[in-house]
């Protein structure tokens, strides 16, 4: 097999931060790019070699940042672009890279090219949004649903046009047909590379190519259409991550992942080749939808967990269809998502820290580029909601439609739901200690904070040897002293288990044998029975043969005599 291609990015564990809940340094209630600079030797600490910051450009707020008015400032609410500077260079300094997140699908509409561009249909801007006429009837251009509920069309009285917004109302989507803002894009990406960051987070790039003739999607909540088949990885969208290869990510040595919900395996060894034409890597969905068969059809909401069983596949396949051919990321939590021990784990008291090590050591035993979410290596949980608690637009427009609009299912399913799956179970402050508003803010915090942080902060995890956070850290310094870690081929073990997620990774003469049981008991499994190698890494001091205990995983290092 060909020696695969290093690279630092192949190499580094990222650590996301979602600014608006990580630390607030003025006593606000929002997070802030000075919280960020004054917590980086903790993040120093973990190990991590690279930040993913999510929106910190001007933004009206609609959607918590991705939502951008100026593309080359500093939202107010995060501080100045001083203080941007500051931060870049102290982590810089601590030998960590910062990588900005892109959302280039959409603006806000309170961008001045959106501005110009709905003040009238001959205004050179008309083009850089997307605007077709109603219908006959004067109904929207065709049945596609937004992602944040009701149409994905708005209708514009001024100039009797409809605006296309695969999200909110207030970002409308950019018409990269046209290449005077494609230009415009490379541009503002050329400005920060300039600047000195080290990569883009792309959002949604998987949708920058619409199929221009706009047909209707199929209806499954009977309320509106499916625009994927029209949107997802459309007929120019290679095309264009080339053109922004050649004409920017080909001149700097960056991070580049796309966010490509609804990517395929085929279509992600386009976007991640391994020739670098177009992005070092992908986010794709698919083991975080509703795979288990969602119970109701509400789009992503149901209360159904995911079954090992049915992620097994997913998960393979994604590991051993792009070897070769690109290169994988790798994570279980995000700012979308829900967090990965209450959806994938054990959130009780009992199981908790086991379960969140178990799951950090599936994941970060893999072949692909880890991502760990702010929270995620203190084994932060989920909340419980009430309507009037949720912040997410996602939650609130949902909750709008299916029960107060269209009565489909009743609030308290719903709100079932948003305890199971809703993005704010991510967006909870990040708990630091076990004071007043768990260490994140002196003021009143903008979301309210998650009741675990009198026992789950990082104060209490740094006092503890035994922590998730000093397990997270022995995964990531492993993953620093092992290329077996980063490069070795992967191979399933145990497919036909239903609790026991193993597999192996091979790279000259080293083999790493990895399992863990995702259930609550001792699960048959005697892949550690003849006791080759050395273990580097276990939830468990001790050891059964021939089983795994409840949430157990262990990792073994073989090396083979050559
Ligand atoms: O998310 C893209 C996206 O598809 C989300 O709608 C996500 O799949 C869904 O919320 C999962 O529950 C990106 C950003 O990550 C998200 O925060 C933004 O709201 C969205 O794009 C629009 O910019
Ligand atoms: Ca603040």
């Amino acid at each position: 097999m060909e020696q695969e291609k290093r690279a630092w990015w192949k190499e580094a564990v990222i650590y996301q931060i979602y600014p608006r809940s990580f630390a607030d340094s003025n006593g606000d209630g929002i997070g802030d790019l000075n919280g960020i600079t004054e917590h980086l030797p903790y993040l120093k600490e973990l190990g991590i070699d690279v930040i993913w910051l999510c929106p910190v450009y001007s933004s009206p707020n609609d959607d918590n940042g991705y939502d951008i008015s100026d593309y080359r400032n500093i939202m107010e609410d995060f501080g100045t672009m001083e203080d941007f500077d500051r931060m870049l260079a102290a982590a810089h300094g601590l030998g960590i890279r910062i990588v900005m997140d892109l959302v280039v699908n959409h603006s806000s509409d309170e961008h001045p090219w959106f501005v110009e561009s709905r003040s009238s249909r001959d205004n050179p801007y008309r083009d850089y949004y997307i605007w077709r006429d109603p219908r006959p009837d004067g109904s929207a251009p065709n049945n596609w649903a937004s992602s944040f509920s009701g149409s994905a069309w708005q209708f514009d009285e001024k100039t009797g046009q409809y605006y296309l917004h695969l999200f909110s109302r207030k970002q409308p989507d950019l018409n990269w047909e046209n290449d005077k803002v494609r230009e415009k894009v490379f541009d503002l990406m050329t400005w920060w590379c300039d600047k000195g960051i080290d990569g883009f987070r792309m959002d949604v790039i998987s949708l920058i190519s619409k199929v221009q003739t706009f047909p209707d999607g199929i209806s499954y909540d009977g309320l509106y259409g499916d625009s994927a088949p029209y949107t997802v990885s459309g007929p120019r969208v290679h095309e264009f991550l080339r053109e922004m290869n050649r004409k920017v990510l080909s001149r700097y040595d960056l991070l580049t992942v796309g966010e490509a919900a609804g990517v395929t395996i085929q279509e992600a060894m386009k976007y991640a080749n391994q020739d670098q034409t177009e992005l070092g890597m992908v986010f794709h969905f698919e083991h975080m939808g509703p795979i288990s068969g969602a119970d109701i059809p509400l789009g992503k909401w149901t209360t159904v967990k995911p079954a090992l069983k049915d992620l097994r596949p997913i998960l393979n396949k994604w590991q051993t269809e792009l070897e070769g051919r690109a290169w994988n990321s790798l994570y279980l939590d995000n700012h979308d998502q829900p967090r990965c021990v209450s959806r994938f784990g054990n959130d009780s008291p009992r199981w908790r820290v086991k379960s969140a090590k178990m799951l950090a050591t599936c994941l970060h035993m893999m072949k692909g580029t880890p991502y760990i979410y702010q929270g995620e290596e203190l084994g932060m949980v989920n909340c419980t909601w009430t309507l009037d608690e949720c912040r997410d637009i996602e939650e609130i427009n949902a909750y709008q439609q299916y029960v107060t609009d269209h009565h489909m299912v009743d609030g308290a399913y719903m709100l079932a739901c948003f305890n199971e799956l809703g993005r704010d179970n991510a967006r909870t402050p990040m708990q630091w200690d076990d004071g007043p508003n768990a260490g994140f803010t002196v003021g009143q915090p903008w979301i309210k904070v998650n009741p675990s942080y009198k026992e789950i902060n990082a104060k209490a995890a740094l006092a503890d040897p035994d922590s998730v956070f000093y397990y997270y850290q022995k995964l990531i310094k492993l993953r620093h002293e092992n290329p077996v870690i980063v490069y070795g081929v992967f191979e399933p073990l145990m497919e036909d288990s239903e609790t026991v997620y193993a597999y192996k990774r091979k790279l000259n003469d080293k083999i790493l044998v990895v399992a863990c049981n995702w259930s609550d008991r001792d699960q048959p499994c005697n892949l550690f029975d003849r006791a080759d190698g050395i273990e580097i890494i276990s939830n468990y001091d001790l050891h059964r043969m021939g089983i795994l205990q409840p949430y157990e995983a262990r990792v073994v290092l073989i090396t083979l005599d050559t």
